[in-house]
């Protein structure tokens, strides 16, 4: 009879690799599970497109499970309520505002994004994209072990191929950062976000989420620091608002 560790061993390995396999090429690689990437994936998903979402870390949520200077709660505005409904997050009206609990909304956008069909992987960082010119555009992405990024070895990525790729990595903009210094051709500039002015902050974050350069899109933090607006703290709604408006660009240019 084999041995149950051996079972577990190859349980897991043959499981992972057939996985794995099929995700060598997708329709969208989203890059965080912050609230804008799951927000994207849960609609992109419910739209049938082959979604994954590479998160660096070992959690969900990004900069949700923080709160507000860690005080467990979030607050969204009146827009943003039927997003609210659609993952099934309780809110509580404040005034003209809505209050959260923050792992009520990190639990629940994750849960229904792998309900929808996405898949979240945890522990790998996007460290580079994949090009292609004439046209030029982005291809997919490069990824790595969080855990090798961390050691210091000298281990080279594996590449994911997709039709589009969306940085929803939060304040750095880590993708749209690392395509504009390897690939001056796409002549993209990171202007860096603004100090808070979260009223302006939630409006141009809606406004200018979008397609970057031909297969790269960008939602959440990451369109202020590529725009240079305003941040605007612990107010999530235009976070969820700008992760549903580009998963729907997105649908609409992969089935033009
Ligand atoms: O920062 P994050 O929550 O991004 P977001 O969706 O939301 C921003 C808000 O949390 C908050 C705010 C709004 O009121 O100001 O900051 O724009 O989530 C980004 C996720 O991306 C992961 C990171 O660990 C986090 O969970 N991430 C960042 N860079 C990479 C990455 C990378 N290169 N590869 C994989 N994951």
């Amino acid at each position: 009879m084999e041995p149950l560790e051996s079972k577990i061993t190859k349980t897991i390995v043959e499981h992972t690799l057939k996985e794995w396999t099929e995700l060598s090429q997708v329709d969208v690689v989203i890059v965080g599970a912050g609230p804008s990437g799951l927000t994207a994936a849960k609609y992109l998903a419910d739209e049938g497109l082959k979604t994954v979402v590479f998160e660096r870390r070992l959690s969900f949520g990004g900069g949700i499970g923080g709160g507000g200077m860690l005080f467990h709660k979030i607050v969204v505005e009146e827009q943003s309520l039927s997003i609210l409904d659609d993952f099934n997050v309780n809110y509580k009206k404040a005034d003209d505002l809505y209050v959260v609990d923050a792992a009520e909304l990190m639990a629940k956008l994750a849960s229904k994004a792998i309900d929808s069909g996405a898949k979240i992987i945890h522990g790998i960082t996007v460290d580079d994209v994949i090009y292609r010119e004439d046209p030029l555009r982005i291809r997919g992405v490069a990824i790595q072990w969080t855990a090798v990024i961390m050691s210091g070895l000298h281990v080279d990525p594996l590449f994911v191929y997709s039709k589009a790729v969306v940085d929803a990595t939060g304040h750095d903009a880590e993708i749209l950062s690392v395509a504009a210094r390897k690939i001056p051709e796409l002549n993209l500039a990171l202007y860096g976000e603004k100090s808070a002015h979260a009223e302006l902050g939630e409006k141009h974050v809606i406004e200018k989420t979008g397609k970057v350069v031909e297969g790269l899109y960008v939602a959440g933090m990451a369109v202020a620091t590529l725009h240079s607006t305003p941040r605007m703290g612990p107010i999530f709604g235009g976070m969820l608002i700008s992760g549903k408006k580009l998963a729907e660009i997105i649908s609409k240019d992969l089935k033009k």
